[in-house]
Parts: C-alpha cells; sequence; structure tokens
C-alpha cells in the first residue's frame, strides 16, 4: 500500500481511517473520496458518486492509486427501508470498485458485516464458514459482495481482502441507518441526560468493536502476507458481544444515575434477532494475526472521556 484510495470517507468508518492512513502512508498519498464536500483539507479530496464507474477509474487512474478501499455502502435499517437503492448502491458501488481494480493491479479492500448471517446461522461462536442465508437486503448484498470479492480474485488474480466487522462504536462520526448504531447513541445520550431509550430489546446480545481496533484491523489485513490468508474476503472480527443491559451497567459504574428504558423498534429489532449473539474470530487470528485492545469497560472508560470532551 503506497497510494490508496478510499471512497465513502466521510462515513463512520472512512472518517477516522482515513486519518489512520495519512498518519501511516503520509498525507498526499491518502486520497478521500465521498458524494458530499467538506471542508478538511488534511490531504486530497475528490467528490465522487460510487456508482459512476467512469469517474470513480479516472480518479484511482490519475493519481496512481495502487489500493480500492471501498466503504460507501447504506447500512441495515436504510437498506431496509430503500431495498432498490440499496441494491444499486452496495452492489452498483462494489463492482465498479472491483473493475477500477482489476484494472489498475490495485489491492482492495471491502468491509462485509455480521449482516451475511441469518436467523438459521448458528447464533452462539457463529463459524467462519457456515449457513449464511440472510432475511435483510443489506444482507444480501453483504453475502453477494463476499463471494463477488472472491470471485474477483480467483478469476482475475485482483488481491481483495475483507472483514465481517461487528457493530463499530466510535467518538468521532456517529453511523446512520445501522441496527447496531444504539450502542454510539447511548453514550452520547448518557453524556447529555444521564437517559437512554433503547430501541433493541432487552436480552438482544450483538457483537461491537471500537473503532480504534477496527482501524488497526484494516491495517494489518491489508499488510499481511497474502499467501497466508485462506478465508481473504469475510474473516469474522469481533471484540466483545453484549446486549443493550449490558451496555448500560457498564455506563452505571461512571454515571450511578444513568437510566435505561426501552421503546423497541420492531423493524431494528428483526434484524437484529436474524444476527448472530457472538462471532468467532479464530480465522482471522490465526492467518493474519488478528487482535483488539478494548473489551467493553475499557470502550466505556474511553468514550465517556472523549465524548465529554467534544460535548462540552
Ligand atoms: C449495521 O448495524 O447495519 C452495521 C453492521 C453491523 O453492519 N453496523
Amino acid at each position: 500500500m503506497e497510494r490508496i484510495m478510499i471512497t465513502g470517507a466521510l462515513g463512520q468508518i472512512g472518517s477516522e481511517l482515513v486519518g489512520k492512513m495519512r498518519s501511516i502512508y503520509g498525507n498526499d498519498n491518502v486520497l478521500a473520496t465521498d458524494i458530499r464536500q467538506t471542508a478538511d483539507q488534511s490531504g486530497p479530496f475528490e467528490i465522487l458518486d460510487v456508482t459512476d464507474a467512469q469517474r470513480m477509474y479516472d480518479l484511482a487512474k490519475d493519481f496512481g492509486a495502487d489500493t480500492m478501499v471501498h466503504m460507501a455502502a447504506l447500512l441495515s435499517a436504510t437498506a431496509e427501508e430503500k431495498p432498490l437503492l440499496a441494491w444499486n448502491l452496495n452492489m452498483g458501488g462494489l463492482v465498479n470498485a472491483l473493475e477500477a481494480s482489476r484494472k489498475l493491479g490495485m489491492q482492495f479492500f471491502t468491509p462485509s458485516s455480521i449482516g451475511a448471517f441469518g436467523p438459521s446461522t448458528p447464533k452462539k461462536d457463529t463459524p467462519q464458514d457456515t449457513l449464511q442465508r440472510p432475511t435483510t437486503m443489506y444482507g444480501v448484498n453483504k453475502v453477494a459482495g463476499e463471494l463477488l470479492c472472491d470471485y474477483y480474485h480467483t478469476k482475475f488474480g485482483v488481491d481483495t481482502r475483507g472483514v465481517r466487522f461487528p457493530g463499530l462504536i466510535s467518538n468521532v462520526a456517529q453511523p446512520g441507518g445501522g441496527t447496531t448504531d444504539y450502542a454510539v447513541d447511548i453514550y452520547y445520550q448518557a453524556i447529555e441526560k444521564a437517559s437512554y431509550t433503547s430501541y433493541i430489546a432487552e436480552g438482544t446480545a450483538m457483537d461491537m468493536m471500537y473503532m480504534p481496533d477496527a482501524l488497526q484491523a484494516i491495517v494489518d489485513l491489508m499488510e499481511a502476507d497474502s499467501d497466508q490468508l485462506i478465508h481473504r474476503n469475510a474473516f469474522n472480527v469481533t471484540a466483545m458481544s453484549f446486549t443493550p443491559e449490558e451496555i448500560a451497567a457498564s455506563i452505571q459504574k461512571h454515571i450511578p444515575d444513568f437510566k435505561m428504558s426501552y421503546a423497541v423498534d420492531p423493524v431494528r429489532q428483526e434484524i437484529a434477532d436474524s444476527w448472530p449473539d457472538n462471532i468467532d474470530a479464530s480465522a482471522a487470528k490465526a492467518e493474519w494475526g488478528f487482535k483488539t485492545s478494548y473489551d467493553l469497560d475499557a470502550m466505556t472508560v474511553d468514550m465517556l472521556e472523549k465524548l465529554k470532551k467534544k460535548l462540552q
């Protein structure tokens, strides 16, 4: 990785990944692109609608990119509201990014998700290789995407890589339209109001990861020796699994009067119920040394500290 182009650079992951990659590879070597404009001037930025294949190719070529990190996508709850838009954006954007990578010989990363699993997938210690019959448009996109990335590798030799991210929690950019977003929102509201109404029901366990671990995982996988990778496009990765009452209890250790209540959203609850409780990340650990630094309590300490400063 020397010249990196990132799509969806202003999204939840992209907004931090750009900074992380610029700090490692140099500001001028990371081209951030998004459909929206930004005021951030820390390095090159271009407007890009990822459904515009020609512009994506031209930008990568003009920049001399050797790596494509494709992050632009709609998340699970929005994809359920707008399934056709999700298909066109998530699959159209992905195939355009893969084609640009094939033509320009770029290394390629895109995230899959725990959304690639469905109700018939084993819920506990979900294996790396298992049943994947998701019941959401997002999940359909993610499974198709995993297969498409495998195809571009075996058919065309593109160095495609990816992980199945769990819910990601960050104190920089808020997610939008996801099912796991409550686990970010809860920290903001804990500081602002000492209370939170969860749209996910008590007892619903989902995998999660703190953003610094997620960013490191992307860098580590992209830097890993290609010969060591068997599951190159869809590694299970996770740092923790918790229910709404468990994250509330973690917050109460620091904000004792924090109160949790529930107003369950049937759409997002159904999506959450179709996902695993906790996935097994042993293939990622064995094949490229995946590791994490934050568990739930360590993440809570850091989130509350950073958000208190931010919201002051
Ligand atoms: C979502 O909730 O849609 C995402 C995901 C787990 O892929 N955070």
